[in-house]
This record gives C-alpha cells, sequence and structure tokens, in this order.
C-alpha cells in the first residue's frame, strides 16, 4: 500500500451542485480505489495564476491505496471528467469544475510530461500548504528536505498580507478528519 495525498479544487458547479459538494461526491469517488486516511477542511480560496474567476474550493485528502502513481493518474482523470471537467477547451488556470492533483505518493520522485512527484508547485500554493498542514505538518517533501509546516512558514515569509487568501469553510456534508 502507498499514501497519496491528494488536492482537490473547484470553482465551477458541476452536476454534483456548487463546487463543496462535488469535493464531498468526488472524494466518495476516491474511497473505489483506497481508503481515505485523512481529509482536511475545506477551504475558500483566491484564484492563482489567472484573477478573473471565482474563487475556488480546495482540500486535501489522504488516500492509501494498492494503485501505482500512473494508475492513480488514469482514475483522476476519469473522476474530472465524469464531473464535467473539460480539458481541451479550458484556460490554462482557469476555471473549473473538478481538479485532482497528486501532490505526493510516499517517496516517489518522478519527472514525467503528464506526471511530475512531488507536484512541482506545491510549496509555492498556499492552497495547497494550508490543507495539507492540517492532515500531515510533520511530512517531509522528498526533494525540498522540508517539512509541510516549513514549507507553509516560507510561503508567509516571502509573501505580503493576503488575509483573504486561504479561508477555512464550516460545511457539515464534509467530513474533516486529521490523520490519526
Ligand atoms: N488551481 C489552479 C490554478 N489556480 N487557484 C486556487 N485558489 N485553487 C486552485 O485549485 C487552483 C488555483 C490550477 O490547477
Ligand atoms: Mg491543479
Ligand atoms: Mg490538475
Amino acid at each position: 500500500m502507498r499514501t497519496a495525498y491528494i488536492a482537490l479544487g473547484a470553482n465551477l458547479p458541476s452536476w454534483a451542485g456548487p463546487p463543496a459538494a462535488t469535493l464531498g461526491a468526488a472524494a466518495q469517488r476516491l474511497e473505489e480505489f483506497g481508503q481515505l486516511a485523512a481529509r482536511s477542511s475545506l477551504f475558500s480560496t483566491e484564484p492563482v495564476g489567472f484573477a478573473e474567476q471565482p474563487r475556488f474550493v480546495n482540500a486535501v485528502v489522504a488516500l492509501e491505496t494498492a494503485l501505482g502513481p500512473h494508475d492513480l493518474l488514469k482514475e483522476l482523470l476519469a473522476i474530472e471528467k465524469d464531473f464535467g471537467r473539460d480539458r481541451l477547451n479550458g484556460i490554462p488556470n482557469g476555471p473549473r469544475t473538478l481538479d485532482l492533483d497528486i501532490l505526493l505518493m510516499d517517496d516517489l520522485e518522478i519527472h514525467e510530461a503528464g506526471l511530475e512527484l512531488p507536484h512541482p508547485r506545491l510549496h509555492e500554493r498556499a492552497f495547497v500548504l494550508v490543507p495539507l498542514r492540517e492532515i500531515a505538518p510533520e511530512l517531509r517533501i522528498v526533494g525540498r528536505g522540508r517539512t509541510v509546516a516549513e514549507l507553509l512558514q516560507a510561503l508567509h515569509r516571502s509573501r505580503t498580507g493576503e488575509a483573504n487568501a486561504v479561508v477555512r469553510l464550516e460545511n457539515d456534508q464534509w467530513p474533516a478528519a486529521a490523520q490519526s
């Protein structure tokens, strides 16, 4: 078994409902491929990379799975598609019904066109690091030699006041639970 940390994000409604509902339904789909060992809270986050779009809802889950990274990626892309993700007409970093990114899988390092592990922009994205810190603050990121908490601290030091950038949401439909 491997542990994959997966980032979930959405800022357009899907057939499942608004972004928070999509994330809930997508997390449920992930359980087809293993066990959800932890899930962060949901966060409302400022769009990064392309400003003129709605705020995102983001979260991170830990999935214990027997799948290898390539098979897991294939399943994530299929789930994105089921929730209406249109990769052909989408703008890079633009609005989407669902984005599922593998952030890390144990200490695997992969550098391929369609799959990079750890995720190459993980350390510069508060919308990833804040939820990831909730469930795995002491997790050391292979290749960066730092823990999630340390990376987030470094990111905060390098940025000026973005008070609104990542805001925790209350949601009864989303059973957030840290790793035990
Ligand atoms: N995803 C992107 C680009 N920008 N911004 C936020 N806040 N959340 C995201 O999930 C996100 C983004 C590309 O995948
Ligand atoms: Mg992404
Ligand atoms: Mg993606």
